[in-house]
């Protein structure tokens, strides 16, 4: 039987063709900014532009280019209207909304940080679409979204794509540059052992946050009786994926240092696509008080707290918010 890449397995799905062109644009934007990261030290791309961008940071040049390859590449999709870029301030149009034409939500290079230390970065995607004619409404809640994914530029780069129900792993095969389904349906074990945060934060944590992480260090003498891991590789792409594959929770919750801006993670384009995937996945998404695909958007690049993964540990997360905010009443 012939290998099932991207395209066999888009084109044998009911999606709008439409739709089809559009994925496959993103795959090869994900293709290109593959081979631009790897390299990155021969072409001259690896460092600090002296641009700040939207979110008050540094862009890498490579910021940059990955978001020059998703606009140049994608516009192509004739029913694509409009691009709303972590590294962009505006929306960008394409065109004249029509209902049902496109919307491309995206951080074209996740976890930026690590590109000088060479270690794993990522692209993250959701689509959403027009609502009526006219209509130049962006935010949308993340239960609008028809489909989301990820690209990882690790060992290997990989396409992990959910279009509503089950979630897909496609792995880009060196030398063809197809990329091909080597996990199919992919879900989140329900059993972990596992969590992911920023440990350096611990001062400005929150009791829910506080109480869940000690619970999970104090190991076999704690209430949790049993041993937890803790990874953090500052990549929520790479975090993420690793949750797909092995479980645990990734957790980048508001702290004292960040609740003014409302966390560190971007809803649109981070926050967003991630909880589709992780809750398709048979995980769950959430802020500790609410669905994360829940919240109505009041800006593009609104920040949320986020909490994703194995559904029994995010259930606890929530319950541990809950009584505590119940306490303050
Ligand atoms: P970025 O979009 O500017 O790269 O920031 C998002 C990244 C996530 O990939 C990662 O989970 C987090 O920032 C790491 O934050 P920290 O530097 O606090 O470890
Ligand atoms: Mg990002």
């Amino acid at each position: 039987m012939a290998d099932m890449t991207l395209r066999r397995y888009l084109t044998q799905s009911a999606l709008d063709p439409n739709l089809i062109f559009l994925l496959e644009d993103i795959a090869s934007s994900c293709r290109v900014i593959a081979n631009t990261v790897r390299n990155g030290a021969f072409e001259g791309n690896l460092g600090s532009t002296n641009v700040t961008n939207i979110q008050g940071e540094t862009q890498k040049t490579l910021d940059i280019l990955a978001n020059d390859e998703f606009e140049r590449i994608c516009s192509n999709s004739p029913r694509l209207a409009a691009l709303v870029s972590e590294e962009v301030e505006e929306v960008t149009w394409l065109k004249e909304p029509e209902a049902g034409d496109y919307l491309l939500y995206f951080d074209p290079l996740d976890g930026s940080s690590n590109l000088d230390v060479n270690l794993s970065v990522g692209s993250i995607f959701a689509v959403m679409q027009v609502q009526s004619d006219g209509d130049r409404n962006v935010l949308h809640s993340g239960r609008n979204q028809i489909c989301a994914g990820y690209a990882l530029y690790g060992p290997s780069t990989m396409l992990v794509l959910t279009v509503g129900d089950e979630v897909a792993g496609f792995t880009c095969q060196h030398g063809t540059a197809d990329f091909q389904l080597t996990h199919p349906d992919m879900t989140v074990p329900a059993e972990t052992a596992e969590f992911a945060i920023n440990t350096s934060r611990y001062r400005y944590w929150d009791t829910p946050i506080r109480r869940y992480v000690d619970e999970c260090v104090a190991g076999e003498d704690g209430v949790r009786q049993s041993s937890f891991n803790m990874r953090w590789t500052a990549s929520m792409v790479a975090e993420i994926h690793r949750i797909l594959i092995r479980g645990g929770v990734f957790l980048y919750p508001a702290d004292s240092n960040n609740r003014k801006a409302g966390g560190k993670l971007r809803l649109m384009y981070e926050a967003n696509p991630m909880a589709m995937i992780i809750e398709n996945a048979g995980g769950a998404a959430s802020t500790g008080l609410a669905s994360i695909m829940d919240i109505q958007p009041t800006g593009p690049h609104q920040r949320v707290p986020v909490i994703l993964g194995s559904r029994s540990e995010v259930e606890r997360l929530v319950t541990y918010h809950m009584s505590e905010s119940s306490a303050e009443q």
